[in-house]
C-alpha cells in the first residue's frame, strides 16, 4: 500500500510502537523552535533536566512576541533567552529579525525533517514538507533533551487543490475557505494534507499562509510536498543543497477528502469573533473601518507586502483609517525595501512596524473603542487585539490594502485596476546578522545565565491525592480559547513569572477567578473548571496549564478538548475528563461541590469514573482517554515531578 508524506516522515523518525487507547506515535525530534513568550519556561524546564547540550540537529530560540519591553521584564527575558541558547548550544534570533514561523521558512525549514515548536503555529513549515507540530514549552524542552514528542494517532485528510486563483484572491482566501468548510471543532489529531494541479501555482509562502492557519481548525498539523516550488524557494534562500522532493505515493490511504476549485474561489473574511464565521467580503457590505493591520505570521511575506505596494502606489489611505504594516522578518523588509516598494507603502501613510508579533498578540495597536479591524492575522478571538468592544475581521492582504484606502470593507476587485504579478525573487538578498549562531563546544560552559528578578522557577505541583474534593470554580461554554482562559497582550510580560501570571488566569470572562480559586486551593480543595466543546482553542501556551495549576486546578471536566491543550494539561497533572453525557453540563452549576472517590484506584484500574455532586445530589459518569504515559504524569502530578 502507497503511502501519504506524513506516513513516510514518521517511518523514518519513528521512536516507539503506537501505544493504544490513544494511538501516541513516539517520534524523534530533528528541530525545534521557541518563542519569547512560550520559551523562558521551555528552557528553565531544559536546565532543570542538567544535560551539558542540545541533542537536536538544530534548535532555535526567538524573540518576537515581547518587543515591546515597557518595564524590565521583557528585556530581562531576553537576556536570559540569549544566555541559556549561548551554554546549551541554541541559535538565537533576536529582537528585531523577525517572526519566528516566517523566519523558520526562509532560514532553517528542511524537507522531510520534524521540527517541533512552543508555538500553534509551528505547522507554518509544513510548507516546506515538514512534519511541523505545535507543542507546550515542557514538550519541547523533552525533545531538545533528545526524548521523543508523541504524535497523537494522526488521520490523515487530503485536501485537493485542483486550478488557478483568480485575480484579486489569495492564499489567504483558500484557508478562509476550508475553515469555512471544517470550521475551529472536530479537527482533533486531524493532519491536512494538501496535493493537487493548484499547488503548481501556489509558492511557498502562500502555502505557508494556508499551513499557518490549519491551526485555527485545530489539526495536529498541515503538510505540502516538496516538489520544484520548494526547490526554487530554497535555492532563493541560498540553501538549494536544503532541498529533497517528497510527494505521497499515487496509491497512499487516507481518512477523508477534499477537492477545492481555486478557480471558483471569491475574497473572503472572518467575521468576529471566530476564524471560522467565514462570509464572502461583498456580502458583509461597505463596513465603516477604522483600522488595518497586515502582518503576523500569517500574510507578512515579500509577496504578501510587495502587492500591498502595488495597491497603495500613488494612492493615500483613506483619512479615518490608521494603516499598519509588521513585515514578517528583516528579511522581507530589506528585500521590500532594495526593491522600492516599501516607499510605497510609506508614500500612502502607512504606519510601519517592527518585524514581529507586536498588533497580533494585542501587546500594540489596539483599536477605537467599538471600532472595526481588518487584519491579515490570524486569530480574530474575543478581546484579543486588547479592546473588547471592538469588531475584528480577518482578511486577505489584498482585501484589507483596498479596505485601507477606501475607508470601508472593500471586495478588493472593485478596485478596477489589474495587479501586476510579482514574480519570487530568483535570489532573496540575505542577511544573518541578527542570528546568534551557538558558540563551539568547547567554549559553552563558560557562559553564564543571566536571570533577572523577573524570572522565577516553574511551580512544583503535588500528586494526585487519593479522592478528588472539589468545587467548580467556574463554568464556562463552548470555544473556549486559551486568549480566555490566561490573556496575552500587556499581561504576557509576566510568562516568566507564574505566581504573578496566574493572577490573570480567566480575567476576560470572570476577575476574580484567581482569588477564589487560591482560597479553594488553602482550604486544601481542588479546583474545577466545567467547559462545553473545544475547550483550549488556539494559542499553545503551557501558562494556560499551568498558571490554573498553580492555583489548585486539577480537573477539567469539558465536552471535548483541543489537542495542544490537553496535551499541556496531563503534562502539568491536570486531569482532562469528557463528560459522558453531554446533557450533564446543563446539570452543574459554579460552586458546586464534586466529589471523585478513590480518584487514584479508579484510574490505575481503568475503571469508570463518577463525579459525585455533593450540592445538588445525584452524580455523573466521566471519561478518560489516557496512554499510560499520560496516567503516570496524572499520578505523579506532571511532567516536571515524573521526570
Ligand atoms: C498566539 O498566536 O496566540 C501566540 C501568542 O503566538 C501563541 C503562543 C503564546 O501564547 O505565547 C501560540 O499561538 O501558541
Ligand atoms: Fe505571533 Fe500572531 Fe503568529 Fe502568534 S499568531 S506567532 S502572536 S504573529
Amino acid at each position: 500500500m502507497g503511502k501519504t508524506i506524513i506516513e513516510k516522515i514518521i517511518e523514518t523518525h519513528r521512536e516507539t510502537a503506537p501505544e493504544s487507547p490513544a494511538g501516541e506515535i513516539g517520534i524523534r525530534i530533528d528541530q525545534t523552535l521557541t518563542q519569547d513568550a512560550t520559551g523562558t519556561m521551555a528552557y528553565l524546564q531544559f536546565e532543570a533536566m542538567d544535560l551539558p547540550e542540545i541533542r537536536t540537529e538544530l534548535s532555535v530560540s526567538y524573540i518576537d512576541h515581547n518587543t515591546i519591553q515597557i518595564g524590565y521584564e521583557n528585556a530581562d527575558d531576553h537576556r536570559y533567552l540569549q544566555s541559556v541558547a549561548g551554554r546549551f548550544g541554541i541559535h538565537l534570533s533576536r529582537a528585531g529579525n523577525g517572526i519566528c514561523h516566517q523566519v523558520h521558512l526562509e532560514r532553517f525549514g528542511i524537507p522531510g525533517k520534524t521540527l517541533i515548536g512552543s508555538d500553534s503555529h509551528t505547522p507554518t513549515a509544513g510548507a516546506l514538507a515538514m512534519l511541523a507540530v505545535g507543542a507546550g514549552g515542557l514538550d519541547v524542552a523533552l525533545a531538545m533533551a533528545g526524548r521523543p514528542f508523541y504524535l497523537p494517532a494522526p488521520r490523515i485528510f487530503r485536501i485537493e487543490l485542483q486550478g488557478k486563483l483568480p485575480p484579486w484572491v489569495a492564499a489567504k482566501d483558500v484557508i478562509l475557505k476550508i475553515l469555512s468548510i471544517f470550521t475551529t471543532k472536530g479537527n482533533v489529531g486531524r493532519i491536512f494534507e494538501y496535493s493537487g494541479s493548484g499547488l503548481a501555482f501556489l509558492t511557498v509562502p502562500e502555502r505557508a499562509t494556508i499551513a499557518n492557519m490549519g491551526a485555527e481548525c485545530g489539526v495536529t498539523t498541515s503538510i505540502f510536498p516538496s516538489d520544484d516550488m520548494t526547490r526554487r524557494f530554497l535555492a532563493a534562500q541560498g540553501r538549494a543543497k536544503d532541498w529533497i522532493p517528497l510527494h505521497a505515493d499515487a496509491d497512499a490511504v487516507y481518512e477523508g477528502e477534499a477537492v477545492i476549485d481555486l478557480s471558483r474561489l471569491e475574497p473572503l473574511a472572518a467575521r468576529p469573533h471566530s476564524p471560522d464565521r467565514i462570509s464572502p467580503v461583498r456580502e458583509i457590505g461597505p463596513l465603516a473601518i477604522r483600522q488595518v493591520c497586515i502582518g503576523s505570521c500569517t500574510n507578512s511575506s515579500y509577496k504578501d507586502l510587495a502587492t500591498v505596494a502595488e495597491i497603495l502606489k500613488g494612492r493615500t489611505v483613506h483619512p479615518e483609517v490608521s494603516l499598519i504594516v509588521a513585515p514578517g522578518s528583516r528579511q522581507v523588509l530589506e528585500n521590500i525595501t532594495r526593491e522600492g516598494y516599501l516607499a510605497h507603502i510609506l508614500g500612502a501613510g502607512a504606519r510601519l512596524m517592527e518585524n514581529a508579533c507586536g498588533f497580533c498578540i494585542g501587546n500594540s495597536q489596539s483599536p477605537p473603542s467599538g471600532a472595526v479591524s481588518l487584519r491579515t492575522s490570524n486569530r480574530n478571538f474575543y478581546g484579543r487585539s486588547g479592546t473588547r468592544d471592538a469588531d475584528i475581521y480577518l482578511v486577505s492582504p489584498e482585501t484589507a490594502a483596498v479596505s485601507a484606502l477606501k475607508g470601508r470593507l472593500t471586495d478588493p476587485r472593485q478596485l478596477g485596476i489589474a495587479l501586476p504579478f510579482i514574480p519570487q525573487p530568483r535570489k532573496f538578498h540575505l542577511d544573518d546578522n541578527m542570528i546568534i549562531r551557538p558558540l563551539p563546544p568547547e567554549d559553552r560552559a563558560g557562559v553564564e545565565i543571566i536571570r533577572g528578578p523577573n524570572i522565577g522557577a516553574p511551580p512544583d505541583n503535588t500528586h494526585l491525592t487519593a479522592h478528588i474534593d472539589g468545587e467548580v470554580t467556574i463554568k464556562v461554554g463552548d470555544k473556549i480559547t486559551t486568549d480566555h482562559i490566561i490573556p496575552a497582550g500587556a499581561r504576557m510580560k509576566y510568562r516568566s513569572n507564574i505566581p504573578r501570571y496566574a493572577h490573570y488566569v480567566f480575567e476576560i470572562l470572570d476577575r476574580d477567578f484567581s482569588a477564589r480559586a487560591l482560597r479553594i486551593r488553602n482550604e486544601g480543595r481542588q479546583n474545577i473548571i466545567v467547559a462545553g466543546h473545544s475547550y483550549g482553542q488556539g494559542s499553545s501556551r503551557e501558562h494556560a496549564a499551568l498558571c490554573p495549576m498553580y492555583l489548585g486546578v486539577k480537573v477539567v471536566l469539558a465536552k471535548s478538548f483541543e489537542r495542544i491543550h490537553a496535551a499541556n494539561l496531563i503534562n502539568f497533572g491536570i486531569l482532562p475528563l469528557i463528560f459522558e453525557n453531554e446533557g450533564d453540563y446543563e446539570l452543574l452549576q459554579a460552586g458546586d461541590r464534586l466529589r471523585v472517590t478513590d480518584i487514584r484506584k479508579v484510574l490505575t484500574e481503568r475503571r469508570p469514573l463518577r463525579i459525585d455532586n455533593l450540592t445538588r445530589g445525584g452524580y455523573l459518569p466521566a471519561a478518560y482517554e489516557l496512554t499510560d504515559r499520560q496516567l503516570a504524569l496524572i499520578l505523579g502530578g506532571g511532567a516536571l515531578r515524573a521526570r
